[in-house]
């Protein structure tokens, strides 16, 4: 591998004069090329596709000079393996076409398949003999992938599940215990099959409150690392309201925690320990902006984690679809006109 700038900063030992830059969501519809292949496949035929996910994976790297690769692939491979149903919708996005309603629908899932994952083993390989940089796998948290099970669809509220997770704990808790043995065993496969790094993504956590978010989504991420402890290979935890959670992630001792948009890292830094990484956070929806805001934006953001050897660059959540490139390009190349400045202390 020649680009090990990521590696170094999730061990915190990044001397370079700039961090590492990857961006969640850069193998998506933002991307022309993606638009492209997406017009002659469904989203899923993609998912499926081993040579598909390989090509995928790389064309952010082709537009963009980027310091790592995320696997193209989804969040809801995982439930559609235990046995939903999961259709893409157009302006929809995904829709399960049986959610679980009660308890006998989680009991009634299918147990596991050891081959049931092959195309993103087969994927992760491809990827392996084209690319230089560093590879992110990733899963869902066991909360979010829950919430899809049971809302069926995308939702504003998580109404269904919070009603479900008040109603019937032990039933919820069954739930998630089955999606983290299933994400454990897809991690353990993506790690076996040569990602350098893995990427837990639990986008709906802002939707719990404090003691919920301890005992329906903490406990699951602690169960997965256990598992994972072994392997070596870097585990960042991504919350939606990591700004707040952050803490009780960093007792989790992850690699590297990955924040939203609504916290200062700076500050974030003063209460986690320099040996967990932080990846992040800015906010999305400055890739709408003017260009030169883009610039002072991401200025900003370098100066304020300047010198800090455990910074990774990146959005505080993933790219819209409506972004353009050239937002994206103005993004990488003035985290790259770092590498000629000197690097500053962290005060
Ligand atoms: O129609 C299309 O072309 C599909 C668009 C698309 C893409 C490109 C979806 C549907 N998923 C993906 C890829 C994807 N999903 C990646 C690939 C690599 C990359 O990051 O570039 C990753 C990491 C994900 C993860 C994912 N899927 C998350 C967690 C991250 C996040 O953004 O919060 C979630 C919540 C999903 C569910 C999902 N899949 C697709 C959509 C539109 C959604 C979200 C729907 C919603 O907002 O509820």
């Amino acid at each position: 591998m020649k680009n090990t700038l990521l590696l170094k900063a999730l061990a915190c030992k990044n001397d370079s004069s700039r961090p590492p830059v990857w961006m969640m969501r850069q193998a998506g519809r933002h991307l022309a090329t993606y638009r492209a292949i997406r017009s002659r496949f469904s989203f899923l035929e993609m998912c499926h596709d081993p040579d598909l996910i390989a090509e995928i994976t790389l064309l952010p790297l082709q537009a963009y000079d980027l310091d790592a690769a995320i696997l193209f692939s989804d969040i809801l491979i995982v439930p559609e393996a235990m046995g939903l149903t999961l259709r893409f919708e157009d302006h929809v996005g995904p829709v399960f076409e049986n959610p679980l309603v009660c308890r006998e629908d989680t009991r009634a899932l299918r147990p596991p398949d050891p081959a049931a994952f092959e195309f993103v083993s087969k994927g992760i390989k491809n990827i392996k003999a084209l690319t230089d940089v560093p590879l992110v796998g990733f899963c869902g948290a066991p909360f979010t992938v829950a919430s899809y099970m049971i809302e069926g669809r995308s939702s504003k509220d998580l109404k269904k599940t919070k009603t479900r997770m008040f109603h019937d704990p032990e039933g919820f808790h069954e739930l998630l215990e089955k999606i983290t043995d299933r994400s454990i065993e897809y991690l353990k496969l993506q790690i076996e099959s040569g990602v350098d790094a893995v990427q837990i993504f639990d986008s709906w956590a802002n939707f719990l409150g404090y003691p919920q978010f301890r005992e329906f989504s903490l406990h699951y991420f602690e169960r997965i690392l256990n598992e994972l402890h072994s392997y070596d290979t870097p585990v960042i935890l991504f919350c939606m309201g990591s700004s707040v959670f952050a803490p009780e992630l960093a007792g989790l001792k992850p690699a590297c925690i990955g924040l939203d948009k609504n916290c200062s890292p700076a500050d974030i830094r003063k209460r986690i320990p320099r040996t967990v990484a932080l990846q992040g956070n800015l906010d999305p929806d400055i890739l709408h902006a003017p260009l030169p805001l883009i610039e002072r934006e991401v200025d900003r953001l370098l100066d304020e984690m300047a010198g800090d050897p455990g910074y990774i660059f990146n959005l505080g959540h993933g790219i819209a679809p409506d972004v353009s490139e050239e937002a994206v390009r103005t993004l990488v190349s003035c985290v790259k006109r770092r590498a000629s400045c000197p690097a500053a202390s962290l005060s």
